[in-house]
């Protein structure tokens, strides 16, 4: 028996556990600290047993491990050293949080002793996600148990603090990986069914974008049975859904017409002050949500559960549904004369031509509400978007490592969310993901918000930047052009997706946009 040190011992360990459990990627940074877990999982990646993605910055790197989660439904460790590297792991950490992703944080750390005495590098590592973090260990010796920590995952994120003495480096031994035998875990939450019961018939469902994290096809089944007008902050999965809604719910005069008895959320809706006025104008509210167990604790409603229930309910009226149904035609029609080369007909144009099969993701800010508000509910498209706390950074990174676990991704960037993560660019992976970048020169988001106006407003708020994206793709050496049409546009979203590219959609000032939206909503009151 060969002599193994302490810290390659624990690192070896633990990737042994994690390979055993089903995981089959983890994304790692450069550093010294952690290079006893870098060595090996480059061990057993050399055997197949793993897949290594390299990012040199760790907050990309997080990102791009919560995409990998998400397309792949499989945990995804991140390895980083120790120091301020830590704390970039930090937004991709709370959106994981907020989401239930199983991200698997493994943080290298000096010894614990080295703490509070000026040594490099060297900072209060332990906890430092706080709250966010379904279970936190620091550890040190040479073996640790990851039977909770891999429990855990099933909840939300996961944090080790590992701390590793020296020396770092391995015997060259391979050994320790003979007869690793893999059992996928299922890393899932358990199901406990209720019953949801209502009196209600003049309803409406709500699907907020992520669904709480519950699969398309289950909350299809249940929408199916309650049969009840469907709102869907993603129309691109719910082909039933009621088309436009945020759009004309934003006239008080149709909100009132159509405020229902009882609404059921599924998820959180995070999109339209519309919708979420009339959940608020409805009597009776029920939620369905698994994160009132994890994070959303305190939420209101009259009754709520954290996966779906079954149904004892009444049929809605058919005079109910066709209410929403003309109304939604109605808007349909006001909204096929808007301008060609707006970004509200670049969102229905995108989601009207994407092929199926082809994944989505959409970046926070104005892409996202357009698709909501413009898009003509169909099937065929797997969309994901960050929606835990809807920031506007790691949006590179985690459409990539979406593309990472589909064939050919399509990803939708407001230009500020592009170069939010413009460092999640450097990647020599093979993902097929073309990128649409809506490049309005700035925060369009504002325009449409009270401060539009206010003095200081396109310093403050508007940051144009007035940088060519495509120049600045290109010289990561991605493949990149700027478009100002809709043939165009057509032929970008509808080519297959080969390697990773950029298309700048150059579009009007965000005024004239936020004119656009403007002139529609009012539009809504006389239809
Ligand atoms: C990390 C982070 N910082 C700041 C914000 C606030 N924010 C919301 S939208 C937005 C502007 C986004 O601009 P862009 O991506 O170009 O989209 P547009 O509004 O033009 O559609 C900002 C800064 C945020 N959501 N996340
Ligand atoms: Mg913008």
């Amino acid at each position: 028996m060969e002599f193994m040190n302490t810290s390659t011992s624990l690192a070896r360990v633990i990737v042994r556990q994690i390979i055993e459990a089903g995981i089959t990627d983890v994304v790692i940074s450069p550093g010294s600290r952690n290079a006893p877990l870098s060595l090996a999982f480059n061990t057993a990646a050399n055997r197949g047993l793993i897949k290594i993605h390299i990012r040199i910055d760790e907050r990309t790197g997080a990102f791009f491990a919560l995409g990998l989660t998400k397309s792949t439904g499989r945990p995804v460790p991140v390895v980083c050293t120790s120091g301020t590297a830590v704390a970039n792991y930090h937004p991709a950490v709370l959106e994981a949080n907020h989401t239930n992703a199983p991200l698997l944080v493994l943080t290298a750390d000096r010894p614990a002793m080295l703490r509070r005495t000026g040594a490099n590098q060297t900072t209060d590592q332990a906890r430092i996600f706080g709250k966010a973090v379904r279970y936190f260990a620091d550890i040190d010796g040479p073996v640790f148990p990851m039977d909770l920590p891999l429990d855990s995952l099933r909840l939300g994120p996961v944090h080790l603090n590992l701390q590793f003495d020296e020396p770092l480096l391995p015997d060259d031994s391979t050994q320790w990986l003979d007869g690793i035998a893999v059992a996928p875990a299922v890393f899932k939450a358990p199901t406990r069914t209720s019953t949801l019961k209502i009196q209600a018939t003049r309803g409406v469902l709500v699907i907020g974008h992520d669904r709480g994290g519950l699969t398309v096809d289950e909350v299809r089944k249940f929408a199916k049975k309650l049969n009840w007008p469907i709102i869907a902050e993603d129309p691109l999965s719910f082909p039933d859904a009621v088309a436009h809604a945020s759009i004309f719910l934003s006239a008080p005069a149709v909100r009132s017409i159509l405020t229902p008895q009882a609404v059921v959320v599924i998820g959180r809706t995070t999109l339209s002050r519309s919708v979420n006025t009339l959940i608020g104008l409805a009597p009776v509210s029920f939620v369905i949500d698994p994160r009132i167990a994890t994070v959303n604790s305190d939420r209101q409603a009259d009754k709520s559960f954290t996966q779906i229930p079954t149904l004892d309910c009444v049929m809605a009226p058919d005079d109910w549904i066709a209410q929403w149904r003309k109304y939604s035609e109605r808007s349909a029609k006001v909204i096929s004369g808007v301008k060609e080369w707006s970004e509200a007909s670049i969102a229905k144009e995108i989601s009207a031509v994407i092929p199926n099969g082809v994944a989505l993701f959409i970046s926070s800010s104005r892409p996202i509400r357009d698709i909501e508000g413009f898009a003509t509910p169909r099937t065929g498209v797997a969309t994901y978007a960050n929606r835990g706390l809807a920031g506007i950074d790691g949006n590179i990174s985690t459409a990539l490592g979406i593309a990472s676990g589909h064939s050919q991704t399509l990803a939708v960037l407001g230009d500020l969310s592009f170069l939010h993560d413009i460092t999640g660019l450097i990647s020599d992976e093979e993902i097929n993901c073309r990128f649409i970048v809506i490049n309005n020169d700035g925060g369009g988001i504002f325009s449409t918000l009270p401060q539009r106006g206010v003095d200081g407003f396109e310093k403050l708020f508007g940051t144009p930047h007035g940088l060519d994206l495509a120049a600045i793709a290109q010289s990561f050496g991605v493949q990149a052009s700027t478009i100002t049409s809709m043939a165009e546009l057509k032929r970008a979203v509808i080519e297959p997706i080969k390697g990773i590219s950029v298309v700048v959609a150059k579009v009007h000032t965000r005024e004239e946009n936020a004119d656009t939206l403007q002139a529609i909503y009012e539009k809504m009151s006389s239809i």
